[in-house]
């Protein structure tokens, strides 16, 4: 194996909603995971589908009380330090600094929480990268404006980094705007608080949001660059290379399109511009965007530093009609996928594919030429705890020590910028998708089910200690 960069941040990472639980706590406002069931109708409400706005009845365990990391960050931080870890990727609850999501004045209890973890994850010399927004639009917000459609969100998003930069400059130098920005043409209500009404042209109102959380992230990034001279802010995008399920030209070009959907954010984040492609697709679709004279330039001015991405799997496309109703589409419902014979997949239907996230790599580096870094990458499966509390996760181990191995091609071979590597989920939290906490990625165990019941204790996989060795050799030992 080649050798990783002296500086490269090794790390894991969280999102707030699917790890802290306290979804009240010190006056905490609702957010969008926090109205979303856990059961059937999650996928409806995720959508847009379902107007969900208040929590009724319905099993919200998961988001209300998740692995209570609110409690437990001084014993979970110290964990990751033990593992080495040189960064943290942690998300900001919206909602806990503000209610509202527009409050004048933000919530000190909230603010302080982050202040507590930033000093917990320093004191171990770990690098906090946080997300400003994951998955979590306020729901005051939604119910005033309609969400993500609404133009009077810059403002509200914009107040928000204000309070934030204002507050935790020099405790935080790496930061991202939206987690995977290009989920909100999948799942509009969890990406951008959208709810669809009977009639409405549901792309007309996706690409609207887009465009706003597009000016919000430029804005973001200059505010960013003005309050904090030397942070760097990158965009987030749900990556994974479209292959062409076929030769069949056609089948190159449906790819092709496919990719567009996701890299139709980061072209704007990363280049400044929309694509020159974009403005004929939304013309097809019956798209017209409303902008403001200056967004052009507030596009332009606001480039992001680095990109950054998860990668789970790839997925394959084709026109092929008897493919299409042969081959079912895979567990990774983001576009129309078929199976791809070549690769094996999770328990949930997700392929693996370790040599897509080379590719994926180049692909982005070809598109932008910035610094890259893996914000999530991981295996979701079913742990068994053994009765003497032992969890043997060798299925893990070979999913990450596989990636960790292309990411070693890229970088040497290649000779692709990458500035780190940060797991999905290091301890087991709720999984965004299902709702679930049995789909697990952490190297930490924790006793909770999908029913809510367990000790919350911490303990340690086998792949715990494979990862710290990883990190103690700078990635050579795997
Ligand atoms: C990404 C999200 C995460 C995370 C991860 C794994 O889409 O950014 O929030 O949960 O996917 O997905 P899941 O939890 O559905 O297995």
């Amino acid at each position: 194996m080649g050798s990783f960069p002296k500086d490269f941040l090794w790390g894991g990472a969280t999102a707030a909603n699917q790890c802290e639980g306290a979804w009240q706590a010190g006056g905490k406002g609702l957010a969008t995971v926090d109205v979303t069931p856990f059961g059937a109708d999650r996928f409806p409400v995720a959508l847009g589908r379902l107007e969900m706005l208040e929590c009724d009845d319905r099993h919200y365990y998961p988001s209300h009380e998740a692995i209570d990391l609110y409690h437990h960050y001084k014993e979970d931080i110290a964990l990751f330090a033990e593992m080495g870890f040189r960064c943290f990727r942690l998300s900001i609850a919206w909602t806990r600094i503000l209610p509202n999501g527009d409050d004048a004045q933000p919530s000190e209890e909230g603010l302080a929480f982050y202040d507590a973890v930033f000093d917990e994850c320093h004191k171990y010399g770990i690098e906090p990268l946080v997300t400003i927004c994951h998955f979590d639009t306020p729901i005051a917000l939604i119910k005033k404006y309609g969400g993500w459609k609404d133009r009077r969100m810059v403002d509200a998003y914009v107040h928000y980094c204000g309070v934030l930069f204002d507050r935790y400059r020099g405790k935080v130098k790496y930061w991202l705007t939206f987690n995977e920005i290009n989920m909100l043409l999948h799942l509009p209500f969890t990406g951008a608080g959208l709810v669809f009404h009977p009639g409405e042209n549901v792309k007309q109102v996706q690409y609207q949001a887009a465009h706003h959380e597009l000016v919000a992230s430029a804005k973001a990034v200059k505010l960013a660059h003005e309050k904090m001279p030397g942070a760097m802010v990158g965009c987030m995008l749900a990556a994974g290379q479209y292959y062409p399920r076929t030769c069949a030209p056609e089948d190159i070009r449906a790819a092709q399109e496919a990719d567009r959907d996701n890299y139709f954010f980061t072209d704007v984040q990363a280049r400044g511009a929309y694509p020159v492609w974009a403005g004929k697709r939304m013309e097809r679709a019956g798209i017209v965007l409303q902008t403001e004279p200056e967004d052009e330039k507030t596009l332009r001015e606001g480039t992001v530093d680095f990109v950054s991405f998860s990668y789970y799997s790839s997925r394959c496309i084709t026109t092929d009609k008897e493919i299409l109703s042969e081959e079912k589409a895979d567990g990774n419902a983001v576009q129309e996928a078929v199976k791809n014979p070549y690769l094996k997949a999770s328990e949930w239907g997700w392929a693996i594919d370790p040599v897509g996230l080379r590719v994926t790599l180049n692909t982005i580096y070809d598109r932008y030429e910035k610094p890259m870094f893996i914000v999530e990458n991981g295996l979701g499966a079913v742990d068994t705890v053994e009765p003497d509390g032992s969890i043997h996760d060798s299925y893990r181990i070979d999913y990450l020590r596989a990636h960790i191995e292309q990411m070693e091609k890229a970088i040497n071979e290649d000779g692709l910028p990458l500035m780190g590597y940060t797991t999905w989920g290091p301890i087991d939290l709720v999984s965004a998708s299902t709702g679930e906490m049995k789909k697990r990625y952490g190297f930490i165990y924790v006793d909770k089910d999908n029913d809510g019941r367990g000790t919350l204790a911490r303990s340690r996989k086998d792949s715990f200690y494979w990862y710290k060795k990883v990190i103690a050799s700078n990635g050579s030992d795997l």
